[in-house]
C-alpha cells in the first residue's frame, strides 16, 4: 500500500537499513529475516493490546471503552500498514519458504498514511460495533407493544420472537424493528468503506474486497470463481429445501402470504436474517414422523446452566485427547448476559495473550442452538491453543474458513448416540428417524448456504464501487431474492441499511469464511469418521472419544497458517480442494426424500409449479 507520506516511508526504510547496517537498495535475506522477526514482535504486542481493549469495549459498551478500543486498533493498523508497505521491499529476493510466506502474509493489510484517516476508520468501526450491540426496537403499538410503555426489545428478545411466534404480524414487527437499527449507521458504513478502500488501494489492491479475496493462497479472481463453483454445486440441494419449505409455509401461513412462486417474505423463517431455519422445524417436520429428541427442552428442564453447557462442550474436545481449558478460561469468559450493562452478545472467541488466555463471550440460553454455538466457539479456542507454538504470523487458521469449521465439525458429532453416552438423553428418549434428524440439520446447514454466499457477494460489489450507497437496499434485496429466494416483508424506505442489520456487516467481518466452513466441516467430518473407524452413514457418525480422530485433527490444527491451506486440508482429508461432495453425501438420503415429498406436495398444491 502505498501512500504513506514519502517522508514517513523513507523513515521506515532508513530505520530498517540502520538496524541491519545494510544499504537500502539491495536488501539481503538476513535483513528480511530480521525485519520479519521485528515485525512479529511488534504486531504481537499491538494485537494483544487492541484485543484486550476490544474485549473490554464489547463487555462494557460505553463512549469511553469504544474510544479506548478504537485508539488501540489505530496503533495496530498503523503498524500493520507500515509493515505491509515495508515488506514489499523484499520482493524478488530469494528466500526460504517460511520467510516468503510470512512476507506474503504481512502484505495482506491495508495502509493508511494519515493518522486522521486511521483514527476515523477505527472510530467508525468501534461506533458501528457498539451501535449494533446496543441496538433495540421500542414498539409503541402492534402485537409487540410492551406492557410498560417505553420498554424496548433488544436483539436477543427480537430473535426470540422470530424463533417462537407464529403470528405473521408479530414476526413482521420484530423483523422491521431490528432492521431499523442499522439506518443510524449507514453513513458511517459508507465513510468506513471509503477509508478501507483507500487503505487497500495504497497497497496495490483494486479495492478492499480484492484485499479480502487475496487471503486464500490463490489469485483473488480464482477465489471468486471458486466461490461460484461451490455455490453452483450445492444450489440444487438448497432449491429442494426451499421448495419443501414453501409448501409447508403455505400450509401454515396461507397462500396469500406465501406465494406459489418467487421469493418468500423473509420474516417467516424463524430468524432475523433467514439464515438458519431451525425454528421452523415444528412446522416442517415430516408428516407422520415421530417427533425427534428436543435438546432445548432437556437443557431448560433439568436445568443445565450456561457454564455446565460449556463444560459439556469441553468434554467433547478432551474426549479426543485435547487438553482441558485453563482455569482462567472459566474465570474470565462471559457466559451469561449481564443485566446491568450493555454488551455485544454476538458469540465470539478470544485469545488475549500469545499463548494461554483463551475466552469466549456469549449470552448463553439453554437451547439446542446455543449448545451448538458453544461447540463452534470452542473450536476457535482449541485452534488457537493448538497453534500457539507457531510464530505470530502463523498463529491463525489455514484460512478463515478453517477457523469457522473446526467447532462445527465437532458439533456434527453431537448425535443422539453421543447424547445418550453423556446422559443428556436417556435410553427411552426417542432419537427420531434419520430423515427427521437430517431435516433438522438441513434447516441449519443447507438453509445457511445462500445467505453465507451472498453477504460477501454484496460487499465485494460495495467495495468494488458497483453498488452505490443510494442502491444499498435495492442491490441487497436483488441478491437475497435471486440467491436465497426471500423478499423484504414490505418495501424499503429511503435511507435504510438492511445489510447493516447483520453483525458481520456492522463489525466489518468477512462472511465468505462461513460459506467455506459449511463445506469444509463435512469434509473434515468425513475424514475424521474414517479415522475413528466409523463405517455407517455420515450423519450417524460421532467421533466422540476417538483419540485417533483427535490426533489427526490436532495435527492439522497445530499447523496454523504455516502452510498454504490445501496442505492443511490434505493433511486431514487427503483432498486439496474445498468441495461440496461430502455435504451432499451427508444429506443424500434427505435429498432423495425431498424429491419424493415435493412431488407429493405439489400434487396437493398444484399452483406451485414443478
Ligand atoms: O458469527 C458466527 C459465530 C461467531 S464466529 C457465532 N456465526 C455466523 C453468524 O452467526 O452469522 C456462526 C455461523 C454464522
Ligand atoms: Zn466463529
Amino acid at each position: 500500500m502505498i501512500r504513506r507520506p514519502l517522508l514517513a516511508q523513507w523513515a521506515v526504510l532508513v530505520a530498517l537499513a540502520l538496524s541491519t547496517g545494510a544499504a537500502l537498495a539491495e536488501p539481503t535475506a538476513a535483513q528480511a529475516r530480521s525485519f520479519i522477526q521485528a515485525a512479529e514482535t511488534r504486531l504481537e504486542d499491538l494485537a494483544i493490546r487492541a484485543q484486550r481493549a476490544q474485549w473490554v469495549a464489547d463487555n462494557f459498551i460505553t463512549v469511553d471503552t469504544e474510544l479506548i478500543s478504537s485508539q488501540a486498533s489505530e496503533q495496530l493498523i498503523k503498524a500493520s500498514g507500515e509493515l505491509a508497505l515495508a515488506a514489499r521491499r523484499f520482493k524478488g529476493l530469494k528466500l526460504g519458504a517460511i520467510e516468503a510466506r510470512k512476507l506474503g502474509l504481512l502484505q495482506l493489510s491495508g495502509y493508511l498514511s494519515q493518522a486522521a484517516d486511521r483514527e476515523r476508520l477505527t472510530r467508525l468501526l468501534a461506533g458501528m460495533n457498539g451501535a449494533y450491540g446496543r441496538g433495540k426496537s421500542c414498539p409503541q403499538d402492534g402485537p409487540l407493544k410492551p406492557a410498560t410503555p417505553g420498554d424496548c426489545l433488544d436483539l436477543g428478545a427480537l430473535e426470540q420472537v422470530m424463533a417462537e411466534s407464529r403470528d405473521p404480524a408479530a414476526l413482521k414487527q420484530a423483523w422491521l424493528g431490528w432492521h431499523e437499527v442499522a439506518r443510524s449507521y449507514k453513513d458511517d458504513y459508507v465513510a468506513y468503506t471509503a477509508l478501507a478502500n483507500q487503505g487497500a488501494r495504497a497497497m496495490g489492491y483494486r479495492d478492499n474486497g480484492a484485499l479480502w479475496r487475496s487471503g486464500y493462497d490463490m489469485p483473488e479472481q480464482a477465489f471468486a470463481a471458486d466461490m461460484e463453483r461451490l455455490w453452483r454445486q450445492v444450489q440444487p440441494l438448497y432449491a429442494e429445501l426451499l421448495r419443501y419449505a414453501r409448501f409447508k409455509l403455505r400450509q401454515t401461513y396461507g397462500r396469500d402470504l406465501v406465494p406459489a412462486q418467487g421469493p418468500i417474505p423473509a420474516h417467516l423463517f424463524g430468524n432475523l436474517w433467514s439464515q438458519s431455519w431451525e425454528y421452523l422445524y415444528p412446522l416442517l417436520r415430516p408428516e407422520g414422523s415421530a417427533p425427534g429428541f428436543d435438546l432445548s427442552r432437556v437443557l431448560a428442564q433439568r436445568p443445565v446452566s450456561p457454564k455446565e453447557m460449556v463444560r459439556i462442550g469441553e468434554g467433547f474436545y478432551t474426549s479426543l485427547g485435547l487438553e482441558p481449558l485453563p482455569p482462567s478460561f472459566w474465570e474470565r469468559s462471559l457466559f451469561v448476559k449481564p443485566q446491568d450493562r450493555e454488551v455485544v452478545c454476538h458469540a465470539s472467541a478470544w485469545n488475549l495473550t500469545e499463548s494461554d488466555d483463551p475466552r469466549i463471550k456469549m449470552c448463553i440460553r439453554p437451547t439446542d442452538e446455543d449448545f451448538l454455538t458453544i461447540h463452534h466457539e470452542l473450536g476457535h479456542v482449541y485452534y488457537d491453543l493448538a497453534y500457539r507454538q507457531q510464530s505470530k504470523l502463523f498463529r491463525a487458521g489455514a484460512n478463515d474458513g478453517f477457523h469457522e469449521a473446526i467447532g462445527d465439525t465437532v458439533a456434527l458429532s453431537v448425535t443422539p448416540d453421543y447424547l445418550r453416552q453423556i446422559g443428556l438423553m436417556s435410553a427411552r428418549d426417542p432419537a427420531g428417524d434419520d430423515i427427521d434428524a437430517l431435516l433438522k440439520q438441513a434447516l441449519q446447514k443447507i438453509a445457511f448456504l445462500p445467505f453465507a454466499y451472498l453477504v460477501d457477494q454484496w460487499r465485494w460489489q460495495v467495495y468494488g464501487g458497483q453498488v452505490k450507497p443510494e442502491d444499498f437496499d435495492a442491490s441487497w434485496w436483488r441478491l437475497r431474492e435471486q440467491v436465497q429466494g426471500v423478499s423484504r416483508p414490505e418495501p424499503a424506505r429511503p435511507g435504510g441499511f438492511d445489510a447493516g442489520a447483520k453483525y458481520h456487516v456492522a463489525s466489518d467481518t468477512s462472511y465468505a469464511r462461513y460459506f467455506l466452513a459449511h463445506l469444509l466441516q463435512f469434509q473434515f467430518h468425513r475424514a475424521l469418521c474414517r479415522e475413528a473407524r466409523q463405517t455407517g452413514p455420515l450423519h450417524r457418525c460421532s467421533i466422540f472419544g476417538s483419540r485417533a480422530a483427535g490426533a489427526k485433527f490436532q495435527a492439522m490444527l497445530q499447523m496454523g497458517a504455516s502452510k498454504p491451506w490445501p496442505e492443511a486440508l490434505q493433511a486431514l482429508t487427503g483432498e486439496r480442494q474445498v468441495d461440496g461432495g461430502a455435504l451432499i453425501e451427508y444429506f443424500a438420503p434427505l435429498q432423495t426424500w425431498l424429491g419424493r415429498e415435493n412431488a407429493r406436495l405439489q400434487s396437493l398444491d398444484p399452483e406451485v409449479r414443478p
